[in-house]
């Protein structure tokens, strides 16, 4: 029997490639010169959609493999699928959530650290001889005791303020609602900022979040302070971000994502005291092989007619 079409908008690693090969005729888009031409040429044989957190889908792929009946992201954030197009056509979607929060939460960690600490910065100074030409190395931030404050206490923000609590750190959230945590609640990032020395994004992406960290949130910030971002650059005013790293506001940054990825704001490779990251907070191999995983769990399922592990209300 023919193996299903399955549509692979965005590069796998090859294991996945190897697992959703044994099950799907792959089509690899990434791979296509003409995109317009290869999903007119192939959409019709597409019974499913493989994407990923930051490719997503929209209606003209939707329309362009009609008997698609499932798109699966590989990846929490379905902000860059139209899901309003989905529903409309009845296709399923699905993501991979829990999988993940562990290694983000790492993340905000580890792009905290490296930016108060100036892990980079001290890494290039022993590398060129400076320590030893120079002697000692500027003095850095500390991080451990600091008043953290998150902005989106989901899974992945709760996943930080566990990580906050070992660092000794008074915590506090915003979000549109108050959870039941032992969390001081803020009912915006524009309230939350000034009483926190780090602030730390984990919201998710999509028109409901979009420019939510706002040039009042971020002005608002105590001086000084020091900002995470792993969620999505559409929910921080970008502009108003960098505004306060030249003036020196914020003294320290992280950030995992931004806005128009992978082609960033060339502004953000100036700043000395901000550390880069290329949209990696997932991506160890232990944590990509899981999301890989659930990724084909819910096609199978699909598939197979069986309830879909992780689907997208
Ligand atoms: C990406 C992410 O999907 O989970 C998300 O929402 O942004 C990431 O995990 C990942 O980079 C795979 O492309």
């Amino acid at each position: 029997m023919d193996k299903p079409g399955l549509l692979v908008v965005g590069v796998l690693p090859d294991w996945d490639l190897e697992a959703l090969g044994r099950r799907f005729t792959l089509h690899l888009l990434y791979e296509a010169p003409d995109r317009a031409a290869f999903l007119a040429q192939q959409g019709p044989s597409v019974r499913a959609i493989a994407t990923k957190g930051e490719l997503g889908a929209d209606a003209a792929m939707m329309d362009a493999c009609p008997n698609a009946k499932i798109i699966a992201c590989y990846g929490v954030g379905v902000d860059a699928i139209d899901l309003a197009a989905a529903r409309a056509r009845g296709i399923a979607v699905t993501n991979t959530p829990d999988v993940l929060t562990e290694e983000v939460a790492d993340m905000a960690f580890a792009l905290l650290l490296a930016a108060a600490r100036a892990i980079p910065e001290g890494d290039a100074y022993v590398r060129s001889g400076a320590w030893a030409r120079q002697g000692p190395m500027r003095l850095t931030t500390r991080v451990w005791g600091k008043r953290m404050g998150i902005v989106g206490l989901g899974r992945i923000g709760r996943a930080i303020a566990r990580r906050a609590e070992g660092f000794g750190m008074a915590i506090a959230y915003s979000g549109r609602t108050r959870k039941d945590v032992p969390y001081a609640f803020h009912p915006s990032p524009a309230a939350l900022a000034p009483e926190v020395d780090i602030l730390v994004v984990s919201a998710a992406g999509g028109a409901a979040t979009a420019g939510l960290v706002d040039r009042a949130a971020i002005e608002a910030l105590t001086p000084g302070a020091i900002f995470v971002n792993v969620s999505r650059g559409s929910v921080v005013d970008e502009a108003a971000l960098i505004a306060a790293l030249q003036s020196g506001r914020i003294a320290a940054a992280g950030l995992d994502v931004f806005r128009n990825e992978p082609a960033i704001d060339p502004v953000f490779a100036t700043f000395p005291n901000v550390v880069l990251s290329p949209h990696q907070a997932s991506g160890t191999v232990e944590t990509r092989k899981d999301m890989g995983r659930l990724m084909l769990a819910n096609l199978e399922a699909h598939f197979d007619g069986r309830p879909l592990p992780t689907p997208v209300p």
